[in-house]
């Protein structure tokens, strides 16, 4: 499929997707979201993909949230089109079988932190900013940033992110712990890189069942989490790569998955 929105670029088993609209700060339209969907659909399915990095076209933004513009003007039918559209990208990113990080270079406002936030982890620019400016547009956040930023930070920080409308720097959000490391600009993408290098080096069938453990566990209660870890921990003994993983321990040579 050909993208007007995104750049993709592919190397060692990484794919860099990069919306790329930076004169309007890579805010997401109807039509970014349907090709971010596209894209992450296709790139799950591709069993060369071992992880995908995000990040926004520019120096200034990573998403600087919904196209105000374009939402200014829909119709009830197209806000509930659009909504249905953005959740079903933010749960896709959830259920993707490969790891998929956050470059945050800039602005990630609104929708755009969301995005960052379904993402399995955020890396930052020290330039980056973030925040949920909804309120103040009379609105709430709507592609689940009242559900997963709670669930990461706690309900007393989410709530004062939320309701303030406040932007935070990249060293407060990372003092939050909704970022894991905050990085220099030039370095953000090479850093980003390289962590999705060191884990498309380990067993994809595990990546992809720690993945799912981790992401479906936080919606259950501790007992059944660990019901269904050990499930997914049996499963991999019905597997090459558990044989490999373990066999070229043993054998004290690197192992060599296929992901089967
Ligand atoms: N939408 C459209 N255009 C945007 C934009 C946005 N979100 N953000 C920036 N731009 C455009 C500006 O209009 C400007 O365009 P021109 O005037 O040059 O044509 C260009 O990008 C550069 O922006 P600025 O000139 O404003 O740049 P500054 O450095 O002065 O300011 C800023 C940067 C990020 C502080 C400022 O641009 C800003 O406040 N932007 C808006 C941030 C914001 O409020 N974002 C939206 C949050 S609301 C839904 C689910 C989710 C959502 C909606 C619905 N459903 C379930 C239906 C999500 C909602 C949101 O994300």
């Amino acid at each position: 499929m050909e993208f007007k929105n995104l750049l993709i670029e592919a190397s060692d088993g990484i794919t860099t997707l990069t919306i790329n609209r930076p004169k309007a700060l890579n805010s997401l339209t109807g039509e970014v979201v349907q090709e971010l969907e596209c894209a992450l659909y296709e790139l799950d399915l591709d069993a060369s993909v071992k992880a995908v990095v995000i990040t926004g076209a520019g120096e200034k933004a990573f998403v600087a949230g919904a196209d105000i513009k374009e939402m200014a003007e829909i119709s009830a039918f197209d806000a509930h089109d659009f909504a249905s559209k953005g959740q079903r990208l933010m749960l896709l990113m959830g259920k993707m079988r490969k790891p998929v990080i956050a470059a945050v270079n800039g602005f990630a406002l609104g929708g755009g932190l969301e995005l960052a936030l379904a993402c399995d982890f955020i890396y930052a620019s020290e330039k980056a900013k973030f925040g949920f400016p909804e309120v103040g547009l009379g609105i709430i956040p709507g592609f689940g940033g009242t559900q997963n930023l709670p669930r990461l930070i706690g309900a007393n920080r989410a709530s004062e992110l939320i309701f303030s409308g406040r932007v935070i720097t990249a060293a407060k959000a990372h003092e939050w712990g909704i970022v894991n490391e905050v990085f220099a600009p030039e370095e953000l993408l090479p850093k980003a890189l390289a962590t999705a290098l060191e884990i498309a080096g380990k067993s994809p069938l595990g990546v992809r069942y720690a993945k799912d453990a981790l992401v479906n566990g936080l919606n259950m209660t501790k007992e059944d989490g660990f019901r269904y870890e050990s499930s997914l921990f049996g499963v991999l003994f019905a597997t090459g790569d558990q044989r490999e993983g373990m066999g070229a321990f043993i054998e004290k040579r690197p192992a060599e998955f296929t992901g089967k």
